[in-house]
């Protein structure tokens, strides 16, 4: 779990970014730095990148490739990270079945039972996104009670949504080092 400084509050958090390939996590993370846009390529094995902010917990994502023969090693970044951001392309909806069902089985981990996950349905803007009500209802995320989550619409390519993202991200953090000092 992450780090603390010297006044008990969380100087450090990791961060897992997961989501099925194209789902934008490349891109998010890129639009969150505040770096230009870039080309992307498909993430192969994993990135990190380190988001600092005053006065808060500097958040450490942990970016993991989304290909079907990645999603094998999945497995191995659910240790010691203290919040889930799954990134779900709102306009796939032959694949929104499958992105649900990596998602449900990444929650069920053992290692997963106690860390709050963020739901990000990325590329709202874009003419043929599913709306935010129909994801919500597709993702059934009421299976997971006394589960913190937050679901929020975002798009990585224009920014849309992302400064709420990352308060809820704070917030979802906040509510796990509650929990884990009780
Ligand atoms: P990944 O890291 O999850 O595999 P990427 O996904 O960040 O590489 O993005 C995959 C493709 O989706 C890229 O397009 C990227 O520009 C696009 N994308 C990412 N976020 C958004 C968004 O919010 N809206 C729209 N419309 N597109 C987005 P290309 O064409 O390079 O494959």
């Amino acid at each position: 779990m992450g780090s603390m400084n010297s006044r008990g509050h969380q100087a450090e958090a990791q961060v897992l970014l997961m989501g099925l390939d194209s789902a934008g996590k490349t891109t998010l993370l890129y639009k969150l730095k505040g770096h230009p846009p870039v080309e992307t390529l498909p993430t192969i094995g994993f990135n990190v990148e380190s988001l600092g902010a005053p006065r808060h917990a500097s958040l450490t994502f942990w970016d993991v490739g989304g290909q079907t023969q990645l999603r094998a090693s999945w497995k191995d970044y659910l240790e010691g990270m203290d919040i889930l951001v799954y990134v779900l392309d709102s306009t796939d909806k032959v694949r929104l079945s499958e992105a649900v069902a990596e998602l449900t089985e990444v929650l069920d981990h053992p290692n997963m039972a106690s860390v709050p996950f963020l739901v990000l349905a990325n590329k709202q803007e874009a003419p043929d996104a599913l709306p935010l009500s129909e994801i919500r209802d597709r993702l059934g995320l009421e299976r997971f009670p006394g589960r913190f989550w937050e679901l929020q619409a975002c798009s990585a390519l224009t920014g849309a949504g992302l400064p709420e993202a990352l308060r809820c991200l704070r917030g979802l953090l906040k509510s796990r080092s509650r929990c884990v000092s009780r």
